[in-house]
Order: structure tokens, then sequence, then C-alpha cells
């Protein structure tokens, strides 16, 4: 056994077990006949939390000790999922554990399940960066995630006749084993109130910002484990507390009531999640979400910097911060009111550290998502940065206005601050500003915001400040833990698991293709994965599903820019083709099951409706005996990081099929080709590069590409005069009410008319059914299909986190690799 799996040594277990009882009856408080599965989910985890710390404590200490330059991963979103199963993969210490709860009597799987997800997040932003975090610790960068610890995460999502309804996620309602609170580190963050303006002895001028409500960020850090390391990392949540609880006067008075209203009342700012995914909504609550997060995180980054001694200008070298879309910005002008009206630094060279510190992700480019600020809600709230705010754009178009004298026209383009009544501030122009590097998620998306959004910036920046990151997946998560059998089956074929931390090594599967008894092996490996699937799908929805059907599956944010609607049309147009086939001919067919999940943002109705209708069209097709085993639709309620584990591994083909030129990168594509899934793909986001490694004759492409919707767009080349007969018939099986009360779905139909679809589906739709086809035909031929399915995971080294993370630290944080040594 290699050297990593020391830890499974079988003399450990009698350790474990004590620490796990230990922690059973003095952190649980259970007397053995009170033990259940939930208790000893949480003994482990508190025995597994015990060595984190001490690792914990290790990396920050040795990090701290050698004043080594930190990156820090601002994100109002990370969206963990669970625990308990990857921190055990990656101490080392999974079997090990396992025989440990056998020995109680219990089983490891069991105890797993009891975890509640931490769903601080809405989809792909969020993940991202909790795939980030695992990559920074394995490849043992000094490096922290921020955030906000919400009390409420991402809503559960019931199905209920048909629609969704959203339940609160009450996820700290059992312990959490994973966070430890920090009441020794608290931040005061204040809102409105006013400035005043002075000199000081040397005439220069001071702003002074007071009054105003004061609350107060508290500190609680989520240690993450690299994988085979001693490097322990840190993430910072946030967690709101009204600083001014008690009125103490009153409380002496035994007014007891009285004195605790002002904690009653106060506004928790950090109780729930915005469950808004790429759609602005501009809530004053929101805002001040977002200030907090800024205020406290660059307080604490300021603090630690002051305890190295080290003078103002080493900021920059001894700090990166990487804004996670717009949604920290506020994280800019904070940092510069913090350098010059606390420190007391001038405005010039706290704008040098501001810029040589930021640097900024776009994560969209539909342009409902982008973030803009009523002035006057920020002048109420924030009196102080938008002054800062106004000043760091007037400076800037001063420059701009130079270096291109008389252009008023690109002056009003360029401005951070938005003409109109009222004004708005631009944040990802403030935050392109004031960062020395931008970067989009996806070779394609990279390129379209150089032409798009930021476009007037480049011949003012010049065009290398904008740069590419291609999103990446943690194989970790994504692979080793959550396909257990094909993890096991790549290490016999590497020798070992190297592979876990260097996804190119996944190339020596390629040598296997055409070994038929190997190729067995990879398609029992996926059908077990499917009876697993097919397990959950009967617990959760009470439908049978036959796991030898070819598995279809669609798992995302329920977007109109993502097409789940043309999915469930072209699902329609499946069953009518069916239906008119004679019997014979139905005998030829693949059973086929076609897989849905996600959420709906709670306002958003035509996403809604497009969830009614995949659930009433499933009520028709999975009851129609005619068509039995040959189509089943399924809609696996509330998709969430751990459903996730369970559905990826399961897919033969996956629809990523959104109109070209709207998803940014996709990182769902990335973690089924990796576990062996085919994609059927629109040319956008990470598909285009994902066709590049594993080859086109691995992927199956159609519709519109990214400049040809543009022209469509702009050039009202397109109006849909004729919907092709294909889409008319499936529109019209809606209409007669094959599906129910057509009226419901009238809204949603509305969308692909008169002048509407907005997001082509009628253009898209006639290549679609073409690529299902060709889907049909390819997965007709098992021996092509295995190996089709083989290469892909083989090729798909370039969509590691860890390939991601190397790139930000060398090309935009300069931050080194610095590992903990073993204690000898
Ligand atoms: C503030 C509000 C308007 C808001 C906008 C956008 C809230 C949340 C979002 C989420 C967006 C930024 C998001 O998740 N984008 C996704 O980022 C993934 C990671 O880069 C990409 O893979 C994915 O394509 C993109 O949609």
């Amino acid at each position: 056994m290699e050297e990593f799996d020391k830890t499974e040594e079988p003399a450990d277990v009698p350790n474990i077990q004590k620490a796990i009882i230990r922690h059973l009856s003095t952190t649980m408080v259970k007397i053995p006949r009170q033990v259940d599965s939930l208790a000893t989910y949480l003994a482990s985890a508190y025995s597994v939390r015990d060595r984190l710390i001490q690792k914990w404590n290790e990396t920050q200490e040795y990090h701290e000790r050698l004043q080594v330059k930190r990156v820090y991963y601002m994100s109002m979103e990370f969206l963990l999922g669970r625990s308990l199963d990857n921190s055990l993969l990656a101490l080392g210490l999974k079997k090990v554990y396992s025989n440990c709860l056998e020995g109680l009597g219990f089983n490891m799987e069991d105890c797993l399940e009891e975890e509640l997800n931490a769903g601080l997040g809405n989809g792909g932003l969020g993940r991202l960066a909790a795939c980030y975090v695992d990559s920074l610790a394995t490849m043992d960068y000094p490096g922290w995630g921020y955030g906000l610890r919400y009390e409420y995460g991402m809503f559960k999502q019931k199905i209920v006749d048909g629609y969704q309804k959203e339940v609160p996620d009450n996820w700290l309602a059992d312990p959490n084993p994973w966070e430890l609170p920090r009441p020794d580190i608290c931040y005061p963050v204040r809102f409105y109130g006013h400035v005043t303006n002075s000199h000081d002895a040397n005439g220069t001028e001071r702003h002074v910002w007071e009054g105003g409500q004061v609350f107060e960020a508290m500190a609680y850090d989520v240690p993450v484990p690299g994988y085979d390391t001693n490097n322990v990392t840190n993430i910072r949540l946030w967690s709101c507390k009204k600083s001014d609880l008690f009125d103490l006067g009153a409380f002496n008075d035994g007014h007891y009531e009285h004195a605790m209203s002002s904690k009653l009342q106060a506004e928790n700012l950090t109780a729930v999640l915005y469950p808004n995914d790429n759609h602005m909504v501009g809530k004053e609550l929101r805002l001040k979400q977002e200030f907090l997060f800024a205020s406290a995180t660059l307080q604490d980054i300021i603090a630690r910097f002051k305890k190295t001694g080290r003078p103002w200008p080493d900021f920059p070298k001894l700090v990166a911060i990487q804004l996670n879309d717009t949604h920290p910005t506020l994280g800019v002008p904070e940092l510069q009111r913090l350098l010059v009206d606390e420190e007391g630094l001038t405005w010039d060279e706290a704008w040098d550290i501001v810029n040589r510190t930021f640097s900024f992700t776009n994560h969209t480019v539909l342009p409902e998502a982008m973030e803009r600020w009523p002035v006057p809600m920020l002048e109420k709230i924030l009196p102080r940065h938008m002054s800062i705010i106004y000043d760091m754009n007037l400076f800037f178009l001063q420059k701009v206005e130079k270096k291109f004298p008389n252009d008023r026209d690109l002056l009003r383009r360029i401005s951070a601050i938005e003409e109109g009544s009222p004004q708005n501030v631009r944040m990802a122009f403030l935050a392109c500003i004031a960062s020395h590097t931008v970067n989009g998620v996806a070779e394609i998306h990279s390129n379209i915001i150089k032409k798009t959004i930021f476009r007037d910036f480049i011949p003012y920046f010049g065009s290398e400040k904008f740069v590419n990151k291609t999103n990446g997946i943690a194989p970790r998560r994504w692979l080793h833990q959550a396909n257990p059998q094909l993890s096991a089956l790549i290490t016999e074929v590497v020798g070992d698991k190297s592979w876990i931390k260097d996804l190119r090594l996944l190339k020596q599967l390629e040598d296997r293709i055409g070994d038929r008894d190997f190729e067995q092996r990879w398609m029992t490996i996926k059908l077990d994965n499917k009876r697993r699937l097919a397990a959950y799908i009967e617990k959760v929805c009470q439908i049978k599903v036959n796991p030898e059907a070819f598995f279809d599956v669609q798992v995302k944010r329920i977007h109109e820019y993502k097409r789940q609607f043309m999915n469930i049309l072209g699902v329609i147009h499946r069953y009518n083709t069916l239906r008119a086939m004679s019997e014979t001919r139905r005998k030829n067919e693949t059973p086929r099951v076609v897989i849905f999940s996600g959420k709906a943002a709670s306002g958003y109705y035509i996403a809604k409706l497009i969830i009614k209708l995949i659930n009433s069209v499933a009520a028709v097709v999975n009851e129609d005996p005619a068509i039995g085993d040959l189509l089943k639709v399924v809609f696996i309620p509330d998709y969430n990081v751990s459903v996730a584990e369970v559905i990826i591994p399961a897919s033969d083909i996956s629809q990523h099929i959104s109109t070209a030129g709207t998803e940014a990168s996709g990182t769902s594509n990335m973690k089924f080709v990796l576990n062996g899934g085919v994609i059927l793909g629109t040319v956008d986001g990470a598909n285009v590069e994902i066709c590049e490694e594993i080859g086109e004759d691995n992927i199956f492409n159609f519709g519109c590409l990214a400049d040809e919707v543009e022209d469509f767009r702009h050039t009202q080349r397109y109006r849909p005069v004729s919907i092709h007969p294909s889409l008319k018939n499936v529109l019209t099986s809606i209409e007669s009410g094959t599906f129910g009360d057509p009226g419901v779905f009238a809204p949603l139909l509305e969308t692909l008319r008169s002048g509407g679809d907005v997001y082509l589906i009628s253009i898209d739709f006639p290549s679609y059914l073409e690529a299902l086809k060709a889907v049909d035909r390819a997965y007709r031929d098992p021996n092509a299909w295995v190996a089709r399915s083989i290469r892909c995971t083989a090729h798909l080294a370039k969509f590691s986190s860890d390939r991601a993370i190397h790139e930000y630290a060398t090309e935009i944080w300069n931050v080194k690799p610095c590992p903990v040594p073993s204690k000898p």
C-alpha cells in the first residue's frame, strides 16, 4: 500500500472508537441505548474535527511565521454540501472509520446520510468557490475563503401538484460540527449616519463617518482539509449580530422585555441567502449583506496585515483578493476608506494598494444579472462609500479624457455611474476600474466580455488586463467521492492514487479502449451507479425506472436561457413519435429515462411554469401503458450537492443546451464527462473546450453559434414567421390539453411567439431533434459507446480545479505553495 494509506492501519481502530464514544457521551450527551445514526454521525464528525483543528492551527501558524502571501477568495456564496465523507477521504481515514463504525454496530453509509447539506449558494458560482478552496488546500496554497454564514441557505424544494414549493432550509437545526465559532473575532459595521469633513493639523482633508446604526459581524471558521497533505485551509464566514444589544439601564430596572426588544427586532442581515441566480433584485437588505461582508472581511485582512509590522506599501505583497463576481465589490471603496480615513494614507497611496490587491471574475453576461445599485440608496446607507465611488470614478474619467480627449460619448459609456433617474452604480465597472486583472470563466465567455461589457475599457487599459481562466471542478468530490467504484478502477489502471492530485494521469485509460474485459467492467460500474440512482428515484418520487434504460439527464438551475423548456418539448416530440409507431417498430426502440432536477428562483414565474410542464408531461407519459419503459420522465425534487453526487455518475448523456453565448462556462458539464458521461450540448461555455479536449466524435453538438445568435438579435433577421412543423406539432399537443389544462401553460408558450423567443428555441429546435437522433443511433453501437465514455474521462484533465487554481496563483495572484512539513 502506498505511503498515504499508512493511517489506514488497523491499529488506529481502538483510538478512533474511543474518540467517537467519548464524543457520544460528552459532546452528544447520549447513553448507549439512546445512540442513533444521527448521534453517531455527529460524534464521528466531532472526532474528525478534532484532527482538523490541530492541522488548521499548524497551517495558520506556519504561514504566519513565514509571512507568505495569501489569497483571499471573497464570495457571497460557498456551496459546500456535506463534509464528513470528503474529510475522511482527504485524511485517508475512510476505511478505518468504516471499520470503527461497524465495530460499534453502525453502518457508514447511514451515518453519512445524516449530514445536512451546507447550501450557502445558488448554483455554479457558489459551487465553484467550494471546489477552488478544495484545490487551494490540496495544492498547499496559502489562501482563505471569505463568505457569509446564512442561517437559512438555499430553500428546500418540494413538488406539490407539479408545482415548486419553497420550504425554508433550517440547516443549523442540528449542531454543525464543521464550524468553529469565534466570539473573539468581531468587527463593527456601520450603516446610515453622516460624514463630516474637517482639516487636520497639516491641512489635509479628513472625513469622519459617524452616527447611524452599528452592527457587529462575528467570525465562524470552517476548516477545509487538503487531500493527502498536512494543509488545512479556512473559510471564514461572517454572522451578523446587532452590537447595541442591551440597554443596560433598562435591564437593571428589571424591564427585561424592553431591554431585549432591540435584539428581538434587530434585523439579522445574515438570516437568509437571496435565492436569485442570474437575476438582480435591488433590495436594501441585500446591499447591507454585501457591505457587512465586505467591511468585516477587509477589517480582518487589515488587522492580520498590521500584525506583521510591515509598511503599507507591502500590503499587496502579502495580500491578493479575488472578487467572485461583483457581489463583494463594496470591498473596493471599503479598503480605500479604511486606508485613507482610518489609517491616514493619502488617496493616491491607498488607490495604488487597492489596485495592486484586487482582481475580479465575471460569471455572467445576462443583462438582468448585472448588479446596479441606485445612487440614492447608496448615499443613504453608505454615504462615505458613495462619495469615494464618485471620486474613484472622477479620477478614472479624468485619465480616460486625457488619453482620448473630446469623446464625451466614451466617458458616458465607460462611467461607473450610469446616467438616468435615478443614477445607478455599475458594480462591474467599479470592479474593473479597481482591479489589476479581470477574467472570464471559459475561452468563449472571456472573448465575449471583451467584445461586450468591457469593450470600451480595452483601448484605455490594454487587452492584457482581460484574461481567461477556464473553470474547473474538484476531482476529489466529483470523482473519487461521488463515484467510488470508478475511482477504484482508475487507481487499478494507474497503479496508485496519484491521479487524484494529477488528473493528467487519466490519459492511461485510453490504452484500455478495446480491452473487452475492461470495457465490461467500465459499463458495469455505470450500471451500478444507475441502479443507485434508480433506487433514489423510487424513494423520493415513487417512480420505478429501469436501470438498464438509457439515462438522459439535465440538472441545473431552472432558467429560460438554459432551455429546460426545449428539452421537455423534445420529450413531447419523442412521446408523440413513439405513440404513432406500430408496436413492432416500437420494440426496436431503446428504453429511456429523462431526468430533470433543479430549482427556480422563487419569484421567477416562467421558470416555475417550466417545472410544472415537466411534471405534467411526466404524469401522462409515465402512466401510458402503450409506452411502458420506453419513456419515463422524472423530476427529482430539491437538487443540491449531495443529490448531484448521486445523479452525475449515473448519466449516459447529459444536456447542456443553453443558447450559444449565454452560459458563461457551466461546470456540471465537466462533472458528467469526468464520470464517463457523454454531452449533448450547444457550442457554448466550457462545452467548446471540452470538445477540443475529448474530440468532436465524443460530444454531440448542435444549434446556432454565438455570433449567429448575435446576428439574429441585432440585424432583426430573425422574426419567428414560421415555426418548424415539428415544433408546431408539439405546441399543438400541449394546447389541445394532452398534458392537462392548456390555460396553465399559455404564458409559457407565449414566450416563443410574437417576436419573443429571446433564447431562440424555435430556431434551434430542428437541429436539437437531429442531435437527439444522432445520440440514439450512437447508443445502438455498444462498443463505440463504451470507447467514447472511456475517452471522455481519459481526456478531462484540463478541467481539474487544480489546473485552474494553479493558473490563478501564477498568473493573477502571485502566491506560491507553502506545504506544512510533517512532524518528525
Ligand atoms: C446578484 C445577482 C444578480 C446574481 C447574479 C448572478 C446572483 C447570482 C448570480 C450567479 C451567477 C453569477 C452564476 O452562478 N454564474 C455561473 O457561474 C458559473 C461559475 O463560473 C458558471 O459555470 C456558469 O456558467 C454561470 O452561469
